[in-house]
């Protein structure tokens, strides 16, 4: 096997980067498909690669309109958990995760999945009961989770300032081991190149400037490259949802708000799982290339500019260096934004709208990315057989008008 891998790399390498073949085909869009899933970010690559796959629908065109991955997908600091409180959202993240826990091997793809485990800091009292309560509540639930003394914390991470005089003192943690983080290109262009095996049409540099509809139903959508028929029009299009609603004349509980990240120059390995804490609002893990790769909070106003505020990311800057005094000398190299979609539970929107045929699977806010795989599922299963599949149920755009809400604010709340 490992005579296999070394040939082959010794054969790419002589190639010079030239004469690779296509991971996946660059069609002309057809006049019509049975569903159309605007937006090819994880989410709509995985819904498009699960339709195919378990529902036999591949008459499927996916819009983008810009790279597949240039999203939020690619945006993301690629935390993936399921430590969730509520049984609702616990379940539907923790589905999630196991998904990830064989998505290398199901497409063939190497996604870079890494369970290294991930932390979330306890700086004070309450903290420490919140943290211990949603524990509680996972391990009911059937998911992994441990309340970490604040000695078994600094065995973990010896580079964590633990003191009891720093300005924010650890006193525990919540560790959830199955955790970790994912190559976020990887899961991108893994979903993508076996939706495109399975006959899906991946449609780049195409974007959907109007949703028709007729008699209350959706029949296709305007795009720059002329108009797609479809009988089924999915929306995946994180930090611009309520932008594609407004095209079908609904309005979402949404808000689209900037949330920014930044890596650093790469070090040698110095941290081996994923540090969260909600209070001094930052979170932190080093990739597999050796930068830091730290996350911020989102900015206080609403817009769709793919950038942030500085004083935002100095302010996670500085609690980086309070966590982690040793980290003060190392250089920032690049930061970036991404936009948001928020509900007021931060909770994700999923299943059928008003109009006949129109679906939408959103509102995943600063979290959706390890639901990736999960939500790719759960809205196939809804859109394949016009009903919400049983883990999606609660998540129906109509919770906002009965009013069963599901608070995920904790849980969310790093970077909320
Ligand atoms: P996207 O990847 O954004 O895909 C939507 C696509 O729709 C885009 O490619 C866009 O170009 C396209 N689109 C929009 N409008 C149109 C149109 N009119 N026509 C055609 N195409 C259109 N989540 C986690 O779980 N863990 C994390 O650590 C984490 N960190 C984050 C850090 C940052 C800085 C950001 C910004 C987000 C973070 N998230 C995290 C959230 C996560 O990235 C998103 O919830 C998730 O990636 C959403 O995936 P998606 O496929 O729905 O959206
Ligand atoms: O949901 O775990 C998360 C997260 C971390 C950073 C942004 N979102």
């Amino acid at each position: 096997m490992e005579k296999y891998s070394l040939l082959s790399l010794f054969r790419h390498a002589g190639r010079h980067h030239e004469n690779w073949s296509r991971a996946w085909r660059d069609p002309a869009p057809k006049e019509a498909y049975d569903t159309v899933i605007v937006g090819g970010g994880g989410h709509g690559l995985a819904t498009a690669y699960y339709l195919a796959k378990e529902h036999g629908v591949t008459d499927v065109g996916v819009i983008e309109k810009g790279y597949l991955g240039g999203g939020n997908t690619g945006r993301n600091t690629t935390i993936v958990r399921s430590n969730y409180l509520r049984d609702e959202a616990a379940r539907l993240y923790d589905f999630s995760l196991k998904l990830w826990e064989g998505l290398s091997q199901e497409l063939n793809f190497n996604v870079m999945f890494s369970p290294r485990g991930v932390m979330n800091l306890g700086h004070t009292l309450q903290e420490m009961r919140d943290i211990e309560r949603r524990v509680n509540a996972n391990r009911l639930n059937g998911i992994d989770g441990e309340v970490l003394t604040t000695d078994q914390v600094q065995k973990r991470v010896p580079l964590l300032n633990c003191s009891p005089n720093s300005r924010y003192p650890v006193l525990g943690a919540s560790w959830q081991p199955r955790g970790g983080i994912a190559r976020h290109d990887a899961v991108a262009w893994g979903f993508a190149r076996a939706a495109d095996a399975h006959g899906v049409d991946l449609l780049q540099q195409t974007e959907v400037t109007g949703i028709r509809c007729q008699n209350g139903a959706v029949v296709g959508v305007e795009t720059s490259r002329g108009f797609i028929g479809a009988r089924k029009v999915a929306c995946v299009t994180a930090g611009n949802s309520g932008v594609l609603a407004r095209m079908a004349g609904l309005r979402l509980p949404i808000e689209s708000r900037p949330l920014q990240a930044l890596v650093s120059e790469p070090l040698k390995p110095c941290l081996d799982t994923v540090v969260m804490s909600n209070a001094v609002h930052c979170y932190i893990s080093q990739a597999d290339k050796g930068d830091l790769v730290i996350g911020a909070g989102v900015d206080g106003y609403n817009g769709y500019g793919q950038r942030g505020s500085f004083h935002v990311i100095e302010h996670t800057l500085a609690a980086v260096c309070d966590l982690f005094p040793a980290f003060s000398r190392v250089r920032m190299n690049r930061q970036w934004g991404g936009i948001v979609d928020i509900c007021p539970d931060a909770c994700p929107i999923i299943g059928k709208t008003p109009v006949e045929g129109l679906y939408f699977n959103c509102g995943w806010g600063t979290g959706g990315f390890k639901a990736t795989p999960g939500s790719g599922y759960v809205f196939a299963d809804t859109l394949a057989n016009e009903r919400p599949h049983p883990l999606v149920e609660p998540f129906a755009l109509d919770r906002f008008a009965s009013g069963a809400l599901i608070d995920e604010h904790g849980a969310a709340g790093v970077a909320h």
